[in-house]
Formats: structure tokens, sequence, C-alpha cells
């Protein structure tokens, strides 16, 4: 071996996540700063962030509410256990964040990520069913290609076999229904397909499997982010959340992305007309400063568990930083500023001009389809033969070369930025997007 070879690498001793970690570290993309909608990287580039950089930076970078309340509540209460004793903001979150919910979501469990999100509502919709009598309702249903997180719960009702195989048996007594992405009879759909409501009828089949008796919760994202932007057929959500309810099933929705204003409503949920029992957030709760989720519960779940002797705990769940002071003051000074800059009512506005620029890219060298929704969008491209994903990808380092940054999953482009992008950085990106498409 060489010197050059022997020498420490200083980019070895960290195992990064969800990334080709020797193809990153063979040409690193590493960013030093940023601000509003564009990063800056190490070596002095601008580049625009097509994603809020993990769906989450919904007010843009360093907004300044954000960072002072942050500053200020570090200084002035950075920690306080949360068991056993509390701190007036996360009462002040929890109720804010309540009022913000549909329906009769009242109460908050706070978590530190969208995985723990999930899994704290899928064992507190077990826990629920225990409370109630009801013993026997201990199957969870997920949906094919469904994200929920990468812990245990999580993966167990996801969808994604790339995030399961590896990983031994999961949960059992958990079954799936299929997905509703049907290119064939919904491409080149803007907002919500026409095709595939009547696939909600897969629960009935597993009810008709399993029994309602032995099922305690459906979860599905009412838009599914991660496996490429696939939207719910129009009547889908809302024939879960009548079978859900004729058979005493909870329905969860992870609202992981979708939540904060991805659709241009607060919720998903709000966006589709359709009210579940739990809602999951994380992400944009805290606009991504701080690592925050929260879980949205109904007064009918939570009341079931405020019986027994009142000296007791009723949830025997929680987490160190389940309501940080800091990720509080993060998540209080997020919600002024998405009301503030009214950037939900923006998402709103900006929709057709943003689904617009994403269909003209149609025609385009590779395009098989284009999917939006809301500040959401996907270029789905044809593979190149033999190479999955290649295709998605080389566009990817390309747009980054020229000054955008963009996701991949598989060979789809995905595409959800800040909620503060003028149309003119609209057209940026997606001309960056257009350049990338090479023949
Ligand atoms: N549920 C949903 C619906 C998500 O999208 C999680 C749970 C897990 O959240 P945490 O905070 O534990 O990562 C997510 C996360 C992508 C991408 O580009 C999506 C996520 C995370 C990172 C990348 O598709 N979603």
């Amino acid at each position: 071996m060489d010197n050059q070879l022997k020498r420490p690498n200083a980019m070895d001793a960290y195992w990064m996540p969800f990334t080709a970690n020797r193809q990153f570290k063979q040409s690193p993309r590493m960013v030093a700063s940023a601000e509003g909608m564009y990063y800056t990287t190490t070596d002095g580039r601008k580049v625009m962030d097509g994603t809020a950089g993990l769906w989450c930076v919904n007010a843009g970078h360093a907004a300044p509410r954000i960072t002072e309340a942050v500053q200020k509540q570090v200084t002035e209460l950075d920690y306080a256990p949360a068991f056993q004793m509390g701190h007036p903001k996360a009462f002040e979150l929890a109720a804010r964040l309540a009022e913000l919910a549909p329906g009769d979501l009242n109460h908050v469990f706070f978590t530190n990520s969208g995985s723990e999100s999930v899994e704290t509502a899928l064992k507190i919709a077990l826990a629920y069913h225990k409370a109630k009598g009801e013993q026997g309702r201990t199957r969870l249903i997920g949906r094919e290609k469904g994200y929920h997180g990468v812990n245990f719960g999580g993966i167990s009702v996801g969808g994604i076999v790339n995030n399961r195989r590896h990983f031994g048996s999961l949960l059992t007594g958990v079954d799936h229904l299929r997905h509703t992405h049907d290119p064939a009879r919904n491409g080149f759909t803007k907002g919500q397909p026409e095709h595939g409501a009547e696939l909600a009828e897969d629960l009935v089949r597993l009810i008709e499997l399993h029994g309602a008796e032995t099922i305690a919760a459906v979860i599905v994202e009412p838009m599914a982010g991660s496996a490429g932007v696939i939207l719910p057929p129009k009547g889908y959500l809302q024939r879960l959340r009548e079978i859900t309810r004729e058979h005493g099933i909870l329905l969860i929705f992870d609202e992981v992305i979708t939540a904060y204003g991805r659709l241009g409503r607060a919720f998903g949920a709000d966006y589709y007309g359709v009210e579940p029992d739990m809602i999951t957030t994380a992400k944009g709760l805290t606009n991504g400063v701080i690592p925050m989720g929260a879980v949205m519960i109904s007064s009918a779940i939570h009341d079931a568990f405020m019986t027994g002797p009142e000296h007791m705990i009723e949830l025997f769940h929680g987490y160190t930083y389940s309501g940080n002071p800091v990720a509080c003051a993060a998540a209080l000074a997020a919600l002024d500023t998405y009301r503030e800059e009214e950037l939900f009512e923006r998402a709103a506005a900006l929709e057709d001009y943003w689904s617009d620029a994403l269909f003209s890219l149609q025609g385009m060298p590779h395009v098989k389809d284009i999917r939006c929704s809301g500040l959401v969008g996907a270029v789905e491209l044809e593979p190149v033969a033999g190479v999955p994903t290649k295709r998605a990808f080389d566009t990817y380092l390309r747009a980054w070369d020229k000054g955008a940054h963009l996701r991949t999953t598989g060979d789809i482009i995905a595409m959800s930025p800040p909620l503060i992008i003028e149309k003119t950085e609209i057209d940026e990106l997606i001309g960056i997007l257009a350049e990338s498409l090479v023949a």
C-alpha cells in the first residue's frame, strides 16, 4: 500500500445514515451554512434546497424567530425531566397543537422523531384496546410501500422491502393493504388520482380473514412521501375511515411529511377531509431545527387511560427528551412563523403554479410519470435497463452540480421545497431539473 492509502481517512468514522457511504466519501457533497432557500457548500457554492432538508425545513433555513427562540431557551431552561415534572412551554405547545389539529384530536404526546411518533401511536393503540377490555385487538395493519420510520414497529407495518428484509422477522401479527401506486391508470395526474378507491376494500378482506376483533389499528400515510409521492385515490381515505369506524379499528395517519403545511393545510387530514384517531408528526414541527415529534390523540383514546387510581402512571411510555424545553421553544417559534408568514396559505396559493411547472417536464427524456400535491412533486424516470436507481441518482448528481438539491427514491425524483419558495425559484428549480434530464 502506498502512503496515500494508509493515511487515516478523516471521514471514515462517521457511518452515514441511508447513504452510499463509500461513494459519498469519494466525492463528498458538504454544506457549511444555510439561509432561506439556499445552502452554501464548503467550497462556497450556493445550492437551492429543493427538498426542505429532508421534508422538514418548511419555513426555510435560519428562520429568525426560531433561531432566537432556541438561543434564548438554552440560557433560560436547557433541560427539565419530563417524567413527574413539567415546564410551561410543553403545556403551551401541546395546547397549541391540540388547537391546530382537526376535530377532537385534543391530546399530544411528545417524542423526538417521526420513528418514535410511530412507535408511540402503535403502542397507544394496543394499550387503548386493552384498557377498554378488548385484549384481543393486537393486530396492526400497514400498507405496501408505506414508510413509518426505521424502528421495529415502524418497519413491521411499513412496506418498503429494503427497510425490512435485512432485519429479522419483525413484529408478529402484522398485515398489509396493497399500495395504491397505479401509473398505468393514473399516470400524469395533477393531484389525487381518479382510480384506486376500491383498494380500500383490502381492509374488508383482512377483516374477513382475521376477524375485526383481532385488529387494533390501521396506519397509513395520507400521502406516501418516501416511496415516491403516491397520492391517495379519490375516495380512498374516506372509505378507510368508514371501514375502520364500522369495525372499531383505530385509524392512524402518519403525517410526518404531510403535517405543518406541506399540502397547504396544517395537516393532510384537513386537506383530504378525513379525520383519523391519531396523527403522527415530527419534521416541520420544529422546522427541523431541533429533533422533536408529536402524536395527536383523540379525546376518546386519551380518556380511556384516565381511569384507575390517580397516583398511578396511566401510560408506561415516554422518552428522556419528551417535551425537551429547547425543542418546545423551537416548535412554538416554528408555529408562530408558519402563522405570521401565512406559510400554509402560501403553499396552497402556489399549488397550481408548482404543478404547472412540474408538468412542463412532461415529454422530456425518460420522464415516465409526474405526480404532485400541495408543494410536493415527483418525477418518475424510466430506469436504465438492468441498473435500477441509476437514472435518478445520476440526474440528482447533475442537478447538484448545477445548483439544486433534490431527493431520489428508486428512479423517482422527489421535491418538497420550503414553503417560502418564490415563483422565480420554482422556475429555477424545475429549470435545473429539466437541464439535468439528459437524453
Ligand atoms: N413516517 C413518515 C411518513 C416519514 O416520512 C418517518 C415516519 C420517520 O421519521 P424520522 O424522524 O424518524 O426520520 C418518516 C421520515 C425521504 C425521507 O427523502 C423521508 C423521511 C426521512 C428521511 C428521508 O423520502 N421520512
